[in-house]
C-alpha cells in the first residue's frame, strides 16, 4: 500500500529509516575511538562511515552544511553530491561527530547528527560563529529575541509559565566570551548549566525541560550547529533565533568569512534568522548518541554486538521516534561499513 504522505509535497517518510542508519553508522565508528584522546581520528571515522552509508540511500543529495569547503575536507564538503543519485533532490546538513573533544575524552553528550530537507530548505551558513537563542514549545511566539537583554527574556518566560525566574535554567557553552552573558543570566536570578561542547544537544534539551532541566539555550557557537539545531526544533516545536557573528572572528578572518557568506546567498551578515528561515522546508532530523548523555544513550559494545540509540524527528508530522538498534557481528561482512 502506498504511504498516505509520501510523494509530492514533502520528504518521503521512508527516508526516516534511511537517515537513522546513516547516523547509527557514524556513531558506531566514532564510538570505537571514544576516549582515545584523538579528536581527528574519531571525527574522520564518523565522516567516513556517514559518507559510506549516505552512498546507499536513494537520493540525489547535496551537502549544504558539512565538513567545510572542498579544499579543506575531502569528504562531506559543502556542495558535495551524495547518495545513490536516483531519488528525490534533497539538501543535507551533517555533523558526523558533534563534540569531537567530548568524544575524545569520553565525556557525555557526543552525537552523530544529520538533517535532510527539500532542495533549498536549509540556510547555507558558512563555518563561522552564530549567536543563538532557543526555547522549547509552549511559549507565546516572539518571546525570545537576540536583541533583548537576557533578563527581559527570562522574566517573560517566567511570566508565561507562571514560574519564578529562579526556577529557570539556561544552557550556555563554557567559554570566556560568555562571561558577560553568564553574569547577566545569573544576575536575573536564573541558573546556568555550562557545557564544554555540543550546543545542538543544548538547544534540543530546551524542548523537554522536565527531563533535561534546561529551559533556554543562549550564546554563540558554530553556525552549522545552529542550522542543525533549528532543523530539530522545527520538527519538535519551539523557537530559535540565530545571527552570524563575524565580530567574534579576528579582523584578519572577517572579510573572507563575509565574502563566503555572500557567495552562499547571505547578503546581510547581520540578519536575524528565525527557526523557519534557517529550516524552511519539510525536514527530517536524526541524531545517534556516541557517548551517554541526557538526550540519548551512547553506543554500547558487548561481545560482538553494538547497541545504539537514535532519535528521528520529522517536521511534516511532528513525530519523535526513538530507535534502539542492536547490531550483530559488527566488524564482519554481515555489517559492512560498521
Ligand atoms: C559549538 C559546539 C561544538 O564548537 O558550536 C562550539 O556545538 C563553538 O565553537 O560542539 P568554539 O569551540 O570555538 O566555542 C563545538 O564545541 C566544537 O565543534
Amino acid at each position: 500500500m502506498a504511504s498516505s504522505d509520501s510523494g509530492k509535497g514533502g520528504l518521503e517518510r521512508v527516508l526516516v529509516g534511511e537517515v537513522a542508519r546513516v547516523t547509527e553508522a557514524a556513531a558506531i565508528a566514532a564510538a570505537r575511538l571514544r576516549g582515545r584522546g584523538d579528536e581527528k581520528a574519531a571525527d574522520k571515522a564518523a565522516v567516513d562511515a556517514m559518507r559510506t552509508e549516505l552512498g546507499k540511500v536513494h537520493i540525489r543529495g547535496r551537502v549544504v552544511i558539512g565538513e567545510g569547503e572542498m579544499d579543506e575536507s575531502p569528504m562531506l564538503y559543502i556542495g558535495e553530491e551524495v547518495g545513490m543519485g536516483d531519488g528525490p533532490e534533497v539538501d543535507i546538513a551533517v555533523d558526523p561527530l558533534e563534540g569531537t573533544t567530548i568524544c575524545a575524552k569520553a565525556m557525555p553528550n557526543a552525537l552523530a547528527v544529520l538533517a535532510i530537507a527539500e532542495r533549498g530548505g536549509l540556510l547555507n551558513a558558512p563555518d563561522m560563529y552564530m549567536n543563538k537563542i532557543a526555547i522549547g514549545p509552549g511559549y507565546p511566539e516572539g518571546i525570545i529575541d537576540l536583541d533583548k537583554p537576557p533578563a527581559e527574556v527570562l522574566a517573560a518566560m517566567a511570566e508565561a509559565k507562571g514560574a519564578r525566574i529562579s526556577e529557570i535554567t539556561a544552557c550556555i557553552l563554557d567559554r570566556p566570551r560568555h562571561a558577560e552573558l553568564i553574569k547577566a543570566v545569573r544576575g536575573a536570578g536564573a541558573g546556568v548549566q555550562l557545557i564544554p561542547d555540543g550546543d545542538i544537544a543544548g538547544v534540543i534539551w530546551t524542548t523537554d525541560p522536565k527531563e533535561t532541566g534546561i529551559d533556554i539555550y543562549l550564546g554563540s557557537g558554530g553556525a552549522p550547529e545552529g542550522v542543525l539545531a533549528a532543523a530539530a526544533l522545527r520538527c519538535i516545536g519551539g523557537q530559535v533565533q540565530g545571527r552570524l557573528a563575524p565580530e567574534l572572528h579576528s579582523e584578519k578572518e572577517r572579510p573572507a568569512l563575509i565574502e563566503r557568506a555572500a557567495k552562499m546567498g547571505i547578503k546581510d551578515i547581520r540578519r536575524k534568522y528565525s527557526m523557519q528561515e534557517m529550516a524552511s522546508s519539510d525536514v527530517i532530523f536524526s541524531a545517534t548518541g556516541v557517548t551517554d548523555g541526557s538526550l540519548l544513550d551512547g553506543v554500547h559494545f558487548r561481545q560482538g554486538f553494538a547497541e545504539t540509540e537514535t532519535v528521528v524527528l520529522r517536521s511534516k508530522t511532528g513525530t519523535v521516534r526513538r530507535i534502539k538498534t542492536t547490531f550483530r557481528m559488527i566488524g564482519t561482512k554481515a555489517t559492512p561499513g560498521i
